[in-house]
């Protein structure tokens, strides 16, 4: 018997895995796929490491993970997080609560005009509202998977890629995982299972609506060297659109300018996706950079296709019930917080430590979005 069986090998579970072994708990982790996959949402070279949210929780949050970077390089002796800072701007409603909430928390934020944000980062398009947040930056992504790996490893969990898990079952306080070749029994189950999670869960758990989708982000030749930091565009950029931010994009070494529209991809099921980029989706994030972006050359777009998993109002949903841990729903802006993730569900499991209400399967929050009449001067 296991003390946990964690399904997902992705980022999120793999770094519960890593946090319960290093405790000292008896973890078998299983992917459906082959390492070093790029078929969920954990794949790809880098991704944006930020602290600018307008809610405390998810700022803290972020801190906290900062924290737990340090501590998974230290561990490791592997560069994991570079702080190249972040540029963030869209209209004073959106960004004016971001600002407050960084302030307030003690931490360094500078509002530019877009005249000495150009002058500072040419190449790059502002709109009237810009900040600057030097505690921020990439983190490389398929290194942090592969560390998170072989620490979880070493601590002594079992680690089982390409095991599909076919069925759940839940019998008083523990768990059944089977998959083609194997039956574990557990104490516990953590699902962090991304895009299959609702598949895998359904039979057990009353999960809030997750829309999966195909997201087609690109990598783009940069004109000059382009010495950005990692920039977020928060609005609408080519479509009209619930999310709190429109488009981002990083520098990603060795690739070029990474740039994405935020949860814009076509709705999908993870085990029927083309993996080629839509037409209509790859012009509109042309027609975007080169609009916001036009120090990069937008007909030298490198394709990537990934996936996202998205609640309602893009809070994540991390509960237990008896056995069953779910962690899932990152909406496309979970992986900063990876670290921090893991140790959230650790210390559910091995303290009784609760987790956070936001997160709950059944409290969901109505969407949050700043009110402009309100904000705006
Ligand atoms: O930094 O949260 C983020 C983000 C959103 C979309 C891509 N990255």
């Amino acid at each position: 018997m296991y003390d946990c069986v964690v399904v997902g090998a992705g980022a999120m579970g793999s770094s519960v895995a890593w946090h319960l072994a290093r405790r000292g708990r008896e973890v078998a982790v299983l992917d459906r796929f082959e390492a070093g996959h790029a078929r969920g949402s954990s794949h790809g070279s880098t991704r944006i490491f930020r602290l600018g949210y307008p809610q405390a929780d998810y700022l803290e949050l972020a801190r906290e993970s900062l924290r737990w970077w340090e501590e998974l390089e230290a561990e490791s002796g592997t560069r994991l997080l570079e702080l190249t800072g972040a540029v963030e701007h869209g209209r004073e409603y959106i960004m004016r609560p971001i600002q407050g909430a960084l302030k307030a928390s003690g931490l360094p934020v500078s509002r530019l005009s877009p005249g000495e944000a150009a002058e500072r980062w040419p190449g790059l398009a502002y709109e009237p509202y810009v900040l600057h947040q030097p505690d921020a930056g990439r983190i490389l992504a398929d290194r942090t998977v592969q560390v998170l790996h072989r620490r979880a490893v070493a601590h002594g969990a079992e680690l089982r890629h390409a095991s599909p898990v076919r069925r759940i079952d839940v019998a008083g306080d523990r768990a059944t995982v089977i998959t083609d070749d194997a039956t574990l029994i557990a104490r516990r189950v953590v699902v962090a299972a991304g895009s299959w999670s609702q598949d895998l869960l359904g039979n057990v758990l009353n999960l809030p609506r997750m829309v999966v989708t195909q997201e087609q982000p690109a990598h783009f030749a940069p004109s000059e060297a382009a010495d950005w930091p990692s920039f977020l565009h928060h609005g609408d950029p080519g479509r009209p659109s619930r999310h709190m931010y429109g488009a981002y994009g990083l520098v990603s070494p060795g690739e070029g300018v990474k740039v994405g529209l935020h949860g814009t991809g076509i709705r999908c099921h993870p085990d029927q996706r083309t993996f080629r980029p839509d037409p209509r989706g790859a012009d509109i994030l042309r027609s975007y950079v080169r609009e916001w972006v036009p120090g990069v050359d937008p007909d030298s777009a490198e394709f990537i296709s990934c996936l996202y998993t998205t609640t309602d109002n893009e809070d994540f949903v991390i509960d237990r019930r008896g056995p069953l841990v779910v962690v899932a729903g990152f909406s496309g802006h979970g992986f900063k917080f990876t670290p921090a993730i893991g140790h959230l569900v650790a210390g559910a499991l091995l303290d009784g430590a609760a987790l956070p209400e936001r997160f709950a399967i059944d409290h969901r929050l109505p969407i949050e979005r700043p009110r402009r009449a309100q904000l705006e001067t």
